[in-house]
This record gives structure tokens, C-alpha cells and sequence, in this order.
């Protein structure tokens, strides 16, 4: 030992240490983007059965296999399921929930531009799983 010097171990620990911290840090940021709800998004109630999904706005307004949405708008999805696994998505907006019976899942997004987008059920759930489709329709109120 005597004159043998360690600095060199320390500045290696201490890259090490701040590489750890900053991929934390951005993992929770990202966590915290994802589930943050933006404050006043609308609710929606998605409900998914067999083989349909049916959309319930804040107003009242029921829609069956439709969804119409406004641009510039955040929107939170509570999804549920009437009968037997089922799973949300909309490839385009990256939005992706299981409908499970008994549970109330989240979900929120907000779209961008005016447009049609495909809804997908991505859970196997029984005959007609792969006829389970809808349409997101993103309208501009201004347009
Ligand atoms: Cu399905």
C-alpha cells in the first residue's frame, strides 16, 4: 500500500453513481408523464364485451364502435370489461389497457390532428376477437 493512490477508483465510482442516478431520474420522469392526467381531460367509460366496444362520454352521449374525440382535448379512459378479458388499443396514439371485469383501468391520451385512427381488441377473447375493431375519429371543432 503506502503511496498507492486511489483516485482513479473514486472517479469510476463516481461515474458509475451519476449514470445510476440520471437513468432513475428519467425512468420517473417518464413513469410520471405517463400516468400524470392532465387536469380537465374528459372521461370517457370504454366498455368492451363480446365482440364490441362501447364508448359512454361525460354528457351521456353512448356510442357503439365509434369514438369521436376533439383535437387539442386530453381525455382519460376509464376501461372496463362486461364479461371476459379484454384489451383497448389504439396502435396510433400508443394507447394500450387490458378491459378486466371487475376493475376500473386508466388510461388517457390527447389527440393531435384531425383524422381516423383503427381501436383494436389485443386480447384473445373468444370467436370473433379478431372482428372486435372500432374507429377514432379526431374532429377539429375549429376546422
Ligand atoms: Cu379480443
Amino acid at each position: 500500500m503506502g503511496g498507492h493512490s486511489n483516485w482513479p477508483e473514486w472517479i469510476y465510482i463516481g461515474v458509475v453513481v451519476a449514470l445510476m442516478v440520471w437513468v432513475g431520474a428519467e425512468a420517473w420522469e417518464a413513469e410520471r408523464l405517463v400516468e400524470h392526467v392532465p387536469e380537465g381531460a374528459e372521461t370517457i367509460i370504454v366498455t368492451g364485451q363480446q365482440w364490441f366496444w362501447t364508448f359512454e362520454h361525460e354528457d351521456g352521449t353512448k356510442e357503439i364502435g365509434e369514438l369521436h374525440v376533439e383535437v387539442g382535448k386530453a381525455y382519460k379512459l376509464e376501461i372496463v370489461s362486461k364479461d371476459v378479458n379484454h384489451s383497448f388499443n389504439i396502435h396510433d396514439y400508443v394507447v394500450l389497457m387490458d378491459a378486466i371485469p371487475g376493475r376500473v383501468n386508466t388510461v388517457w391520451f390527447a389527440p393531435t390532428d384531425a383524422g381516423e385512427h383503427d381501436i383494436q381488441c389485443r386480447e384473445y377473447c373468444g370467436l370473433i376477437h379478431y372482428n372486435m375493431r372500432g374507429k377514432l375519429i379526431v374532429e377539429d371543432p375549429t376546422a
